[in-house]
Formats: structure tokens, sequence, C-alpha cells
């Protein structure tokens, strides 16, 4: 592992010269590595990449995203308070440094969260000790930059004693949402509107596939929201969360919810029954988010299927 302490350029396709001698940009297209968890009682072993991969943001819209593991948002994690974090982060993107920033741990950043220079492999050990619904993200200077294009995730971390709910949930879901701005463009993360706001990195994937339940199921989402910019006002049409932990601690509890407000970077635990067959959106209230693509469907059939 080695520790950057660099300045480098905000670009990042190189240039090269084709056959025909024209300057033409370099694209990358790594496949996906899923991650590789493994547990010893509470001894968990995360093995994780960074590296650069196409994603579809809208339908027909390529992005060159940064990436862990070759998905966004990266591969939800999911531990149980009191773990130990073995986790290595392997950067398989040749051409720059990433990190891995866990909002799920307390840890000394300039040691456990410092950067991993291309084709190495960083290891940090830490404790899970608080439970909740926590983003992930690269913290590589700009980190904006790690953000914009794609680098971040959800860790959940199961309450020792789990909620008091558990017993009545009957299905369970992840939602992340996030914005898509011009790719690769730092300017227009710092300055513009974001093109597409998203649930689970695309703005097509949850409605044309909708979450399923059946007839009165009670229903838990883990919500994040991973910005980078925009704040986030979670709502489902047609019911109310009759409970929410916000930011997934069973301490921070509130019943009768119509909407739960989610900063960039923030999370929440929210509860719900639909008793009614239908479709019921999910969406972001603030509706210019909801018209660049944060919504998603729950369609509640009698089987559920
Ligand atoms: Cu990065």
């Amino acid at each position: 592992m080695m520790i950057s302490g660099c300045d480098w350029s905000i670009g990042k396709s190189s240039e090269t010269k084709s056959p025909s001698g024209k300057s033409e940009v370099q694209r990358l297209n790594q496949p996906p590595v899923p991650p590789v968890i493994t547990r010893r009682g509470h001894e968990v072993t995360i093995k994780m990449t960074a590296q650069v991969t196409q994603v579809e943001i809208s339908k027909g819209v390529p992005y060159e995203a940064w990436t862990f593991d070759g998905t966004v948002p990266g591969p939800v994690i999911r531990v149980q308070q009191g773990d130990t974090l073995h986790f290595a982060l392997h950067n398989i993107d040749p051409q720059m440094p990433h990190s891995m920033d866990l909002h799920a741990v307390h840890a000394a950043p300039n040691h456990k969260f410092i950067d991993v220079m291309p084709g190495q492999e960083g290891t940090f050990t830490y404790t899970a000790d608080s439970p909740g619904v926590f983003m992930y993200h690269c913290g590589t200077k700009p980190v904006l930059m790690h953000l914009g294009n794609g680098m971040y995730g959800m860790i959940i971390v199961e309450p020792k004693d789990g909620y008091p709910t558990d017993p009545q949930i009957d299905r369970e879901y992840t939602i992340v949402q996030s914005e898509w701005y011009k790719e690769n463009d730092y300017q227009a993360f710092q300055n513009e509107e974001p093109r597409y706001v998203v649930f689970n990195g695309n703005n097509f994937t949850l409605t044309d596939h909708p979450l399923t339940a059946a007839v009165g199921d009670r229903i838990r989402l883990y919500v994040l929201n991973a910005g980078p910019n925009e704040v986030s006002s979670f709502h489902v049409v047609g019911t109310l969360m009759d409970t929410v932990y916000l930011d997934g601690n069973p301490a921070n509890v509130l019943h009768g919810m119509q909407t739960v407000l989610l900063p960039a970077s923030g999370g929440a635990v929210v509860e719900f029954q639909l008793t009614e067959a239908g479709d019921y959106t999910m969406v972001s209230h603030q509706f210019n988010q909801a018209s660049k693509g944060a919504a998603g469907l729950i369609r509640v059939t009698a089987s559920g299927q």
C-alpha cells in the first residue's frame, strides 16, 4: 500500500494517438468485480475494488463512472454492530488513487481513509460500533470529483439487538439517491444543476422493474442520500411512514412521517404498510428531483409476486 500526498490532475482520460495519427481519448470499461465478504464470528473480511466502468444512467446514456466494484451505487455492505471489519481496497483503476471513507466507523482519516495507488491494495481494520444506515465513499481529493463520478454506496450496520420492529417486517429493500452531472466535468459538479437525480444509479430500473409486495405487507426501506450536492425529501405516495429510524439508529425513532429529510450523506430506515393493491411511487418530494429521475415503484398485488 502506498500513501499519496501528491497533487494530481482533475482530467481522467489520457490522450493517445490512433493509427490515423489523430488524437483520441482512451476510454476504460473494467468489468464489474463482485465484492468478497466473509465472516468468522464477529470478524468480517470485505474485499472491494476501485475501478472505472461504463454504466447506463438513463436509457441510452452511458457514463464512464468511477466505481466501487463496477456499479453505481457500489454494493450494499451489511454487517452487525460490534463486528470488526478487515477491509481491503484493491485499486485496479490504472490512472489514479482512490480510497474508502466509511461513515460507519470511528477512525483517524489520515491513517485509515488514505489513498490507495493504482495497482495497489490497501488494508484497514475498524470496528463497527454504531448501528445505522451509512454512506461509504471515496475520499480522495478532490472528493467532489470522485463522488460526482460515482464512488459511493450504502453500509448497513444492524443493531446488536435488532430494531424493535424487526418481527413485523415482511420485505426490505435498499434505495440510494444520487445525482449525475455532465460526464467527468468538475465545473459542472461544482456549479450546475444535476442532469439526473436517481434512485439506485439510474432513472429507469425502479420504474421498469418495480419492487414487489403483497397486500398488507409491512415494508422496510433502507434509504441513503449519497448526494453529492442535493438534499432529498423522501416520500412514498399512498402511505405514511409509521416508523422511521433516522440514520438507521434505533434510538432516533420517529412516527407517522409523511416525508423524511435526508441531508447529503444522510440515511434512514423507513417502515410502512401497503394496505391496498396497486402501484405506489417512491419519490423525492423535491419535484424537480423526481422529474429528473428520483422516482421508483412498489407494486402491491394479492400474491406479492
Ligand atoms: Cu476515488
